[in-house]
């Protein structure tokens, strides 16, 4: 039988009475629920009542998730209700009878049977986007799913079609391919945005031609040896194997995942990774430098993911310190930067901490539009173990034979010193 929504009501019974009235432990379950099952959650509300229960709702994009609990009786009421066949209720239901620790009766009930109601029968919906309706077939896309990379306060969605073509947790983290409507396909670690097919390249050439450029200009010479940290989707490594005079890009990539999900389905982005010059290693990045040879690397790009789970330690001074050590004279590292306005802590942090592993005049921070990430303005911090200046000892000419010749779409030589200007706002909270 067609339906709407799935709808399953849940009697938990001899619950932990302790869960049952701790309102955050409540939450976290419901939330978490609604994510294994691969929901995106929009919102959550919960109110503890005096002495006892909690009730409450999670808003999902799919509909949502609901609780009563009477801790005195060491009982719950739970519905949970999804519609289109991209979430699974049970999925959320297994979670919560664990965390409630709960022996449970259910029921599942099909919502609006489509034997019974059907489409624009009554008030005449109108199509908000004339292009996805056909009078006779209805919607062409009549799933309104969202994906959102958010913190507690802010929050940047786009919209796919439900299609997840591509979902693995392992110990380090949940990859995920989304196929969206206006960005095509979309990589996603931990729900935070990584790339998508139709921007990728801001942030690809910037993590990589003001470094590799400014390292030429520095030395008369192209990088011959470059070493980037993360950047399992393989963008990063795209972009050095542009250069003629590379000799060998080493790439260090914690989770085996990221590169199989981005050889699978994002082919444009991981297209470097059969070139001779790339040695592609699966391991800790943070160890990988701590061990690595001093005086070796003529740049050094860090593209990891935000300073949660297993990027966390590529925000440490302990990581920059093993990092300078491992560039060679007069080289060049790069890092992502995180945003002065999403993530506004880390991104003066992590300046300070690379002012202090080299020091204020080798520190530089360039700015880019990152239209999928939240905020959309995004940072990279640049440290140069040596005197030179990105802008005032820039070689123009050959940063913009470069990007013509090759087809960049972002990068160019006037981009370069316009990347390192920043707003009043940005100058003062960095102190520069
Ligand atoms: N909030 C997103 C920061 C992501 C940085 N890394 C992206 C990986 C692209 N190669």
């Amino acid at each position: 039988m067609k339906a709407l929504g799935r709808h399953i009501l849940v009697e938990f019974l001899n619950c932990n009475a302790d869960v049952l009235n701790d309102v955050t432990a409540i939450e976290n379950a419901m939330v978490e629920a609604a994510q294994v099952a691969g929901a995106t959650v929009i919102n959550s509300t919960f109110h503890h009542f005096s002495p006892y229960g909690v009730s409450g709702v999670v808003v999902i994009q799919e509909s949502h998730l609901a609780i009563h609990t009477w801790p005195e009786y060491r009982y719950a009421a739970v519905d949970l209700f999804t519609c289109g066949d991209t979430v699974d209720p049970w999925v959320s239901f297994e979670h919560l009878k664990k965390a409630f620790e709960a022996s449970y009766s259910a029921l599942e009930m099909n919502r609006g049977s489509t034997h019974i109601i059907k489409k624009d029968g009554g008030i005449q919906v109108k199509p908000n986007d004339a292009e996805n309706y056909d009078p006779k077939k209805g919607y062409k896309i009549n799933r309104n799913v969202w994906f959102t990379d958010k913190d507690d306060n802010q929050a940047l969605s786009l919209r796919y079609t439900g299609d997840v073509l591509f979902d693995e947790r392992n110990e380090f983290q949940r990859v995920r391919v989304l196929d969206t409507i206006s960005y095509g396909k979309m990589l996603t670690i931990d729900d935070m945005v990584m790339c998508t097919e139709r921007d990728e390249y801001h942030y690809h050439e910037m993590i990589s031609h003001p470094a590799m450029q400014s390292f030429e200009s520095a030395n008369g010479r192209p990088a011959k040896n470059v070493l980037v940290i993360g950047g399992g989707d393989g963008g990063t490594i795209r972009e050095i194997c542009k250069y003629d005079g590379l000799e060998k890009v080493t790439m260090v990539e914690i989770d085996e995942a990221v590169v199989r999900a981005c050889k699978q389905h994002l082919p444009t982005i991981a297209s470097a990774f059969d070139n001779k010059k790339v040695d592609l290693i699966i391991g800790d990045g943070i160890k990988f430098v701590a061990e690595a040879t001093a005086n070796t690397y003529d740049v050094i790009i860090v593209d990891g993911s935000d300073p949660a789970g297993p990027a966390e330690g590529l925000f440490t001074e302990e990581f920059y310190n093993n990092c300078k050590k491992a560039l060679k004279d007069n080289g060049v590292l790069v890092t992502q930067g995180e945003s002065p306005m999403f993530h506004s802590e880390t991104f003066v942090a992590l300046n300070k901490c690379l002012k202090g592993v080299f020091s204020p005049a080798q520190v530089h921070t360039m700015l880019f539009h990152a239209t999928t990430y939240p905020s959309g303005m995004w940072s990279l911090q640049m440290a140069i173990k040596g005197q030179y200046h990105p802008v005032k000892d820039f070689k123009k000419d050959a940063a913009g034979t470069f990007s013509t010749t090759k087809g960049l779409r972002y990068y160019n030589e006037d981009l370069h010193s316009a990347a390192f200007a920043l707003p009043t706002f940005v100058q003062k909270m960095l102190n520069t």
